[in-house]
């Protein structure tokens, strides 16, 4: 069994065209406004109970989704709102569910870790610290006794990567080839507890070796390398080789969720990390120099997200909360699926 550890491919010389570099510039630039605006709404208490902002890992979802085909299947933490919006996902839906209101993807009653999108194959949004892993599994089992040649992206975080049901899991993936890539978000921290005071070994992704399971490492403030990663993962599933590992090193800049006293880290940690790695920085430097775009493209690109944005923060303000009878539905299934004894 082979594994590997990718030598980070520089983004400057990765074969990529203009179209495709401002694609991933738009995809990251809308996740950050979008979190940005989020953040905004809940310091002036539109938004209530827990919201875990994305800021700082973009190149993560949009790296990944760059090698998605129709079909494939995505599911994720508490930290999600990224990747709904980088599989396609309404961002007025996203805005109006983190507000708590009727034209929420959950009609108002899920809030920031409970959003699901059947037509793009988003499964959620999850609480509880590393539950996705499994039944990430279990969807790449579906698609496996289907027999067709989707794959399931199963995203979580360093914290997630040291439970025990994240090691049965690998073990079954891999016993039956299950189409899964296991996404290993790695910001470095789970809450206030850095991967230094968790973690004996530093590589998440080698523990695959042990199973049997190919992965490496990936610069993941490098949208480029987390791309040519996912199509080597992606090739590897489709191929029916069964599991992959990503480990995906990147950094969230804002606290674990808003209410973070932030005492595990310095600024001045946090700043270097902005002002050196910004993923979205990097290709619109490429954009530049490469004389792909002027600075007034690159304003005219913002100024439109920023509009998408402000939309769906309108669209929420005006979305109005869910009816109190609302309380006594969706909660059991209306048709249950009946199957020959
Ligand atoms: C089973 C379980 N244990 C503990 C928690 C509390 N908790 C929420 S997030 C978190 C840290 C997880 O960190 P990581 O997996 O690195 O993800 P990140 O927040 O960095 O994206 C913890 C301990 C929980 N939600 N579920
Ligand atoms: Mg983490």
């Amino acid at each position: 069994m082979a594994t590997r550890k990718s030598a980070s491919t520089p983004a400057s010389k990765a074969n990529v065209s203009k179209d495709e570099l401002l694609a991933y510039y738009k995809d990251m630039l809308l996740i950050r406004r979008f979190e940005e605006k989020a953040g905004q709404l809940y310091g002036m208490g539109l938004i209530g109970g827990f919201c875990h902002l994305y800021i700082g890992q973009e190149a993560v979802v949009v790296g990944l989704e760059a090698a998605a085909k129709e079909g494939d299947k995505r599911i994720t933490s508490y930290r999600d709102h990224g990747h709904m919006l980088a599989c396609g996902m309404d961002p007025k839906g996203v805005m109006a569910e983190l507000t708590g209101r009727e034209g929420g993807y959950s009609k108002g009653k899920g809030g920031s870790m409970h959003m699901f999108s059947k037509e793009k194959h988003f499964y959620g949004g999850h609480g509880i610290v590393g539950a996705q892993v499994p039944l990430g599994a279990g969807l790449a089992f579906s698609d496996k006794y289907k027999g067709n040649d989707n794959v399931t992206f199963a995203y979580f975080g360093d914290g997630a990567a040291n439970q025990g049901q994240v090691a049965e899991t690998y073990n079954m993936a891999e016993i039956w080839d299950l189409p899964v890539i296991f996404v290993i978000e790695n910001n470095q921290y789970a809450m206030g507890t850095s991967t230094q005071r968790s973690t004996k070994s530093p590589s998440y992704w080698g523990r695959g070796a042990a199973y049997g399971i190919e992965g490496e490492e990936v610069d993941g403030m490098d949208v480029l390398a987390v791309k040519e990663a996912s199509e080597r993962a992606t090739a590897h599933c489709r191929a029916g080789k069964g599991p992959y590992i990503l480990e995906v090193k990147t950094y969230r800049y804002r606290g674990h969720s808003m209410s973070d006293p932030a005492k595990y880290r310095t600024r001045e940690e946090v700043q270097k990390m902005r002002e050196e790695r910004d993923p979205i920085e990097a290709v619109r430097s490429i954009l530049l120099t490469g004389n792909h775009a002027t600075e007034d493209d690159l304003k005219a690109i913002d100024k439109d997200i920023k509009a998408v944005v402000n939309a769906s923060a309108e669209f929420a303000k005006e979305s109005p909360e869910p009816a109190l009878s609302e309380l006594w539905t969706d909660i059991y299934a209306d048709e249950i699926p009946q199957h020959d004894a």
